[in-house]
């Protein structure tokens, strides 16, 4: 199946975290890590806190969700992330977007990720991939759902 990741990290090494979260998510078992958004630097959404870095993974997977989600959840705790404050700082945050076409709405895992279509920082790098792809839900492309959005906080970060 083809899957999207949000990353994202605010504290320490940001590019250092990415780039293990990416390694991390390349090893998984039954998956491939296939296209990769350009990273960007964000404003925080949520209490005050530093800037983010943000972008997105396309993998494909052989793992059903719920088993893809702890592994990132897995990985997540790995590097160093301690969950306090909802919305607060971390070192790296994984966030399930997509999972193919598949609408859940269950305790603990939402997908399509149910803050993905209001989120700047998650539909500028989703729509650098695919921009014709669509909500699974509310039936727009990415692209058009980006149009609604102020993406002034969005900005190319270069590594
Ligand atoms: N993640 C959050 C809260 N706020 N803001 C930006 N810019 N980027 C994020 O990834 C982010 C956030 C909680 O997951
Ligand atoms: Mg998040
Ligand atoms: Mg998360």
């Amino acid at each position: 199946m083809r899957a999207y990741v949000g990353l994202g990290s605010n504290l320490g090494d940001r590019t250092g975290y990415l780039l293990l979260g990416l390694s991390a998510l390349s090893r998984l078992p039954k998956t491939r890590l296939l296209r990769l958004s350009p990273v960007y630097e964000t404003e925080p959404i949520g209490p005050p806190q530093p800037r983010y870095l943000n972008m997105v993974a396309e993998l494909e997977t052989g793992l059903p969700p719920r088993v893809l989600l702890s592994e990132m959840l897995r990985i997540e705790k790995a590097l160093g992330r301690e969950r306090k404050e909802r919305f607060g700082p971390r070192t790296l945050d994984l966030d399930l977007l997509l999972y193919g076409d598949l609408v859940l709405r269950e305790e603990g895992l939402e997908l399509p990720h149910p803050r993905l279509h209001e989120r700047a920082f998650v539909l500028v790098p989703l729509a650098d991939l695919l921009p014709e792809g669509r909500h699974p839900l509310l039936g727009l492309t990415f692209a058009e759902l980006l149009q609604g959005l102020d993406p002034s906080g969005v900005r190319p970060f270069v590594l």
